[in-house]
């Protein structure tokens, strides 16, 4: 029975999360990236190597890039991205010369995933993150004051944010604001105020027509070379997966990707089928992507969120919430069935937990929620698979 690849996230020497304690969860290989490297510029070898072989002494394996960013001026295209692109391209080559299988990345504008609340208490007493829209809508029209921020909801939603933010402190104001743009792990990309103004100022004029045409000049070279080199490129969905704070999305759903793999047909040209993410759109139909995108899915990020009418959510236990596990886990080994491979997968994030609450942890990366996650899913994987493979009935 072929069965995943469990790895974890490993934010490299300073993750309080040591190689050790991600050996003890079972895991046997880690995805990690080269934060100390600028973003735009290119991993080398040596570099690239020095990390494996500390993966490596520590008795796991690394395959898995998560994530090399793909820069700011390359998404709108500002002059001078070509060289941005030819470095993108050299970083692949010296990864792939160096025994990784599988790149991550990411094409959303400014901020990578985002969050309103990184401690949202549970009713268990943990931790988890939460992403409330009216939190979100009084940092964008209030705080921010974005420019026509208003425009962009409806007087109910404007209404909920006035109020939420009257309710506010001027600590919670700032935590708020840090949440949002101070940049969450692996975002690679922190901002002040100012510089987010600026940010955002580079996408006036860029939507969601124009921003996937840039993804596809990009995809139509980078790809091309990751072929050559034998590596398959994951792209990550947007986390939320719509428009945000005026910015436009471009991998939120089927249509989405179905665009992507149709303008650059390639098995390298692939995804990082983040359950997580897509799964807090209701109209994502998990299982069904699966099945129609599976050739293409090269890595997965196993998680579950909650949501409500309000348009927010929160992070659930991996095996409650939206996202129905059992039926995606079994998408997931019938694709690996039908392909042969085993998929490397990560537990995607985890409540902040036990001995971990009064520690300090990378948001949503603690080592013990994510050992729950991982040994929930080991099981589930394992029940499916054997039930499947003894044919004990239609599953
Ligand atoms: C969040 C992560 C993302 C992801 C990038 C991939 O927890 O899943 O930051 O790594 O978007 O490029």
């Amino acid at each position: 029975m072929i069965q995943l690849t469990q790895t974890m996230r490993w934010y490299g020497p300073d993750d309080p999360v040591t190689l050790a304690d991600i050996r003890q969860a079972g895991c046997t290989g880690v995805v990690t990236a080269l934060h100390h490297i600028a973003n735009g510029e290119i991993w080398t070898r040596e570099e690239i190597e020095k990390r494996r072989s500390q993966v490596e002494a520590a008795g796991l394996q690394w395959k898995v890039v998560e994530s090399i960013p793909v820069h700011e001026h390359i998404k709108t295209q500002q002059p001078g991205f070509e060289r941005l692109i030819h470095n993108y391209q050299q970083s692949i080559r010296h990864a792939a010369g160096c025994g990784i299988e599988v790149i991550t990345y990411n094409f959303m504008p400014v901020l990578d995933w985002t969050r309103t609340d990184l401690s949202f208490p549970m009713p268990d007493g943990s931790r988890a993150l939460r992403f409330e829209k009216a939190a979100l809508v009084a940092f964008d029209v209030f705080i921010l004051q974005r420019e026509s921020a208003a425009a962009s909801y409806t007087r109910e939603e404007l209404t909920a944010a006035g109020l939420r933010l009257q309710g506010m402190g001027e600590q919670e104001k700032q935590t708020l604001q840090r949440n949002i743009i101070a940049g969450l792990p692996g975002s690679e990309e922190s901002f002040t105020l100012d510089n987010f103004r600026q940010a955002l100022e580079a996408y006036r004029g860029i939507d969601e027509q124009r921003l996937r045409m840039n993804l596809i000049h990009f995809l139509r070279q980078v790809v091309p070379v990751a072929e050559d080199c034998g590596v398959r490129m994951a792209i990550h969905p947007d986390d939320p997966p719509y428009g945000i704070l005026g910015l436009p999305r471009v991998v939120k759903n089927a249509d989405d990707i179905g665009h992507l793999l149709e303008a650059v047909p390639s098995q390298s040209n692939g995804l990082c089928f983040c359950t997580g993410s897509y799964g807090v759109r209701p109209d994502n139909d998990l299982p069904a992507m699966i099945r129609s995108f599976g050739n293409h899915i090269h890595f997965l990020h196993l998680r579950s969120t909650r949501r409500n009418e309000a348009g927010d959510f929160y992070e659930d236990n991996h095996l409650e919430g939206d996202v129905d596990m059992f039926a995606v886990m079994r998408e997931i080994i019938a694709i690996m069935q039908a392909r042969q491979i085993s998929l490397p997968m990560r537990p995607d994030h985890g409540h902040q937990m036990l001995d971990d609450l009064g520690k300090k942890t990378n948001p949503g990366y603690s080592a013990i929620g994510r050992l729950r996650g991982l040994a929930e899913l080991r099981g589930l994987e394992l029940g499916i698979g054997r039930s499947m493979a003894e044919g004990a009935g239609r599953l």
